[in-house]
């Protein structure tokens, strides 16, 4: 009877002194911390990346790099450790008590409660700081006023009755938690989208929910990011939730101060965040690029073009976008419309929705309204009705390789029948370039003070001889080392075709690539330069016996991770996307510290796309890292980069080359990883001079399967470049590997065609090996 009393009180009466609490009589000063229950999160005072102002702020208990998902005194630093934060009147407020007279920094506002004195601030564990009342009625949570992160359980959107607006901004830089130039919130004309503003200026639309996910935001659909979000519309609320599957990995999605929209998720083994960029992905994410009814496609050499039944404005300037070529009938029944694939929907500013309505009778309603340019189906899931119809120009408009939807636009019905008529820019405007030179520090280096620089291009100063002209060591007369190379003379590209590719691939920086310094051009010379790697390329350590031992498990592991981050960036990260096409391990140089950059980048449009391309005899690309479609049909896609990184990571793994696996047996590596895969002897192939490799079992294996599902035959098995990287961070379950397009080579065996799949009849001809 007293025990069940006792058990009684200690549920009915916790505890009071517990340390994720905030009471009027238990302030917290700088220095101190209170910790949520599950230990997840921590309130206190911290300092900014090299700041020395203090801020009252959450970040996580767990993660050993301090990260901050909200800030309190976002504009009102704290110059010293005298900040406190207390309850009174109802409010919680931040005080600088260093004067003689407190301050009052920051409070939330919100109206005097009458029993403020039984008042109390908790901080839960999914990092929300909630203000109750004497009731326990809550009065105030820090979530319904997010700084730069969205956090799981967060509501981005906007509160109907009470006109509480949800938004995002971005720290000024990484220093100052001060609201930056970038916000994120929903945005209510037509149908609603959230918008990512610079300023006041739209540089990035969602698009609606879609039944499925956001529409402008394709990964959110991808099996691969294992979020679950919803969205919330009714008459009181509209809000995008997000529930994340496993709560005890810290996943957020954060604006940065540099205007991207990124989800990031910490990674324990290598220690930090992964990256997926949400939005500002690519150039064509960037709002109305290409003007009104033209579409956006960061594959195409010309990122703009105009809707079939269009045609340019004003040539030689996108931001006036397309215009009817034959204008609409209206009234009667001469307008048809055409079905765009892959779109994302155009600017909903300017749409309403039609619940309940299939498709064909929005066509009817549409052909009704002469106003009415296009419609599209407004909940994409399996058995969702409803369309969304618009009524304005159609603007921003974009394609993805990848999801999207169907977009029906109306045109003349003249136009339906006359789509050979169809007429391609296919010149580069100068316009198409982005802020040519600017934001780069590309320097336009004389060639002479180059040939001085390489001793006149000796042989005793070259460093390699790559696909596209050999690569000589310089020195600048500052002392600075450089790595020149020198573009063989073949190339037909102009001056001005190849100031404008240097100029965008000097754009592209990441730690994982290779830094683009500058260019000479003199006559038909023409010449890169590129950052010194002191420490060579990666085949120089992992085929060589003796320095391979240099390079532990640990290491490999964080050169793979590097590596796929280098790749992934030239993906989906860069404003533009771009395929590599020649990944192998001698294109991977190593820095001092032997983190991995990929080098040679861009080459295919720095030499002259159009010379690559129009040569269909001709595959930039290297044997034994060459994908079959690519190798075969001159067919390149982040699916063949995919694939030469799968060759890549069992090349590092086994410390053996691809293509010279065994002197004239019958399969190369990948043939011999897949059969000791199968047999469950994978650890076999593993390089011996790795110490100690078979404490670090699990991860091997996992890295060997990630290797497999990279060299599948089919493009389509492949995983794309972010899902590597997720899976590499082990944060999402693998399938199964289908059998690699392992054969694929092996031109030296005799009996090559014992084990080979359907590809061998690979014609060499029609490659040219390097
Ligand atoms: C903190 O700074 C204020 C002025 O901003 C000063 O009055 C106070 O003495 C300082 N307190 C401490 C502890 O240094
Ligand atoms: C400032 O506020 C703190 C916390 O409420 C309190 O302890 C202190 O007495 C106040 N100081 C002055 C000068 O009012
Ligand atoms: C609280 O209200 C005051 C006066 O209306 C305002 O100046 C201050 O910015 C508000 N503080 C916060 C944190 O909203
Ligand atoms: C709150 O506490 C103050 C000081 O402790 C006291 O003067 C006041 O009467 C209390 N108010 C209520 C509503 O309990
Ligand atoms: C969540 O992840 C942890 C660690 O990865 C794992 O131990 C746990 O089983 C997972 N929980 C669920 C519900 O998947
Ligand atoms: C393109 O058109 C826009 C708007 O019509 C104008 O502001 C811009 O200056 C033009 N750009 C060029 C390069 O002519
Ligand atoms: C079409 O647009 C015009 C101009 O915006 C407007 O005056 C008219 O009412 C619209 N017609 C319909 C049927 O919505
Ligand atoms: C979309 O359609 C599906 C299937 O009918 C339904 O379950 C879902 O609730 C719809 N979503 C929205 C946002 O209307
Ligand atoms: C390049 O350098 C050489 C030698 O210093 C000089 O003669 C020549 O004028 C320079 N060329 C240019 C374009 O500056
Ligand atoms: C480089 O070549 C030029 C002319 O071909 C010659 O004058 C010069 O001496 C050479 N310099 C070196 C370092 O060999
Ligand atoms: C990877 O995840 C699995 C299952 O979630 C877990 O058992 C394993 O320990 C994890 N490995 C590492 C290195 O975190
Ligand atoms: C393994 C190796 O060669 N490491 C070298 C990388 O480069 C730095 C700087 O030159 C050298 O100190 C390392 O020895």
């Amino acid at each position: 009877m007293f025990q069940s009393l006792m058990l009684a009180a200690l549920i009915f009466f916790p505890i009071c002194n517990s340390t994720d609490t905030i009471t009027p009589i238990q302030s917290l000063r700088d220095g101190e911390t209170i910790i949520s229950a599950g230990k997840n999160f921590v309130l206190g005072f911290f300092s900014p990346g090299n700041s020395k102002n203090r801020y009252l702020g959450i970040w996580y208990k767990k993660i050993s790099v301090q990260k901050v998902v909200w800030t309190a005194n976002r504009e009102n630093p704290i110059y010293n450790s005298s900040g406190i934060l207390t309850i009174k009147g109802g409010n919680l407020v931040l005080l600088d008590g260093g004067h003689n007279s407190n301050i009052t920094l920051w409070s939330t506002n919100v109206s005097g409660s009458t029993m403020a004195n039984y008042s109390s601030a908790k901080l839960t564990d999914y990092g929300n700081l909630v203000l109750t009342d004497d009731q326990q009625r809550i009065v105030w949570e820090s979530f319904d006023y997010p700084t730069n992160t969205f956090l799981p359980r967060m509501k981005i959107g906007r509160n109907l009755q009470t006109g509480l607006n949800r938004v995002l901004t971005s720290w000024k830089s990484v220093d100052d938690p001060a609201p930056g130039e970038f916000s994120l919130g929903l945005d209510l004309a037509g149908v609603p989208q959230y918008i990512l503003r610079k300023g006041s200026d739209p540089i990035w639309r969602s698009g609606p929910w879609n039944g499925e996910r956001i529409s402008g935001i394709p990964l959110m659909n991808r099996e691969i990011i294992p979020e679950i979000y919803s969205y919330v519309a009714n008459n009181d609320d509209i809000y995008l939730i997000c529930n994340r599957a496993n709560s005890s990995k810290a996943t957020i999605s954060v604006l940065d101060h540099s205007g991207l929209l990124q989800r990031q998720t910490w990674n324990d083994m290598n220690r930090g965040w992964n990256v997926i960029t949400l939005a500002m992905e690519d150039r064509c994410d960037r709002y109305a690029t290409c003007g009104a009814y033209a579409s956006c496609d960061s594959n195409r050499m010309i990122w703009c073009q105009c809707l079939k039944g269009f045609e340019r404005k004003t040539p030689g300037n996108w931001s006036d976008g397309c215009v009817r070529r034959r204008s609409l009938d209206c009234d009667g029944k001469g307008d048809g419309f055409l079905r765009l694939e892959h779109m994302k929907l155009p600017d909903t500013s300017r749409s309403r929705e039609e619940p309940g309505l299939s498709l064909e009778g929005c066509k009817e309603e549409c052909l009704k309204n002469c106003n009415c340019t296009a419609y599209a189906r407004a909940n994409i899931s399996e058995g969702g009705s409803g369309c969304l119809m618009w009524d304005g120009d159609l603007i921003d408009l974009r394609t993805y390789s990848d999801g999207g939807q169907d977009v029906y636009t109306r045109v003349a019905a003249s136009e339906l029948s006359c789509e050979m008529n169809e007429r391609h820019d296919n010149v580069l405007d100068d316009n198409d370039i982005e802020e040519n030179g600017k934001g780069s520090e590309l320097v336009l280096f004389n060639v002479s003070v180059i040939a001085a620089a390489t001793n006149n291009f000796s042989e005793s100063n070259l460093l390699g001889k790559g696909g596209f002209g050999p690569v000589y060591k310089g020195q600048l007369l500052n002392g600075q080392a450089i790595a020149v190379k020198r573009l063989s003379k073949t190339s037909t590209q102009g001056i001005k075709e190849f100031k404008n590719e240097v100029t965008l691939i000097a754009k592209l920086q990441h730690r994982n690539l290779v830094r683009l310094l500058g260019y000479g051009i003199s006559g038909q010379e023409k010449i890169l330069i590129y950052e010194y790697m002191r420490n060579k390329s990666l085949d120089s350590m992992i085929f060589d016996q003796k320095r391979s031992a240099i390079l532990d498990w640990r290491k490999r592991f964080s050169i793979l991770v590097g590596i796929a981050r280098g790749i992934l960036y030239l993906h989906e990260d860069s404003r533009f996307r771009i395929i590599h096409r020649d990944l192998k391990v001698s294109n991977i140089l190593l820095d001092d510290d032997l983190d991995p950059k990929i080098s040679d980048f861009g080459m295919a449009r720095i030499f002259g796309q159009n010379q690559v391309q129009a040569n269909t005899n001709r595959v930039v690309g290297t044997y034994g890292y060459m994908s079959p479609e690519y190798a075969m049909d001159g067919r390149f896609s982040v699916k063949s980069d995919a694939f030469s990184f799968g060759v890549i990571l069992l090349e590092i793994i086994s410390g053996k080359r691809n293509s010279y696996y065994c002197d004239c047996c019958s399969m190369n590596l990948i043939g011999h990883v897949w059969e000791k895969w199968k047999e469950d002897r994978a650890m076999e192939g593993v390089d011996s001079s790795m110490i100690n490799i078979s404490s670090f079992r699990t991860e091997v294996l996992r890295c060997i399967q990630i290797g497999l599902l990279c060299v599948q035959e089919k493009a389509k098995d492949r995983p794309n470049m972010s899902s590597v990287v997720l899976m590499l961070g082990n944060e999402t379950a693998m399938l199964s590997p289908t059998q690699p397009a392992f054969c694929f080579g092996k031109e030296n065996c005799s009996d090559h065609q014992i084990v080979c799949n359907s590809i061998n009849e690979v014609t060499m001809t029609k490659i040219e090996a390097r």
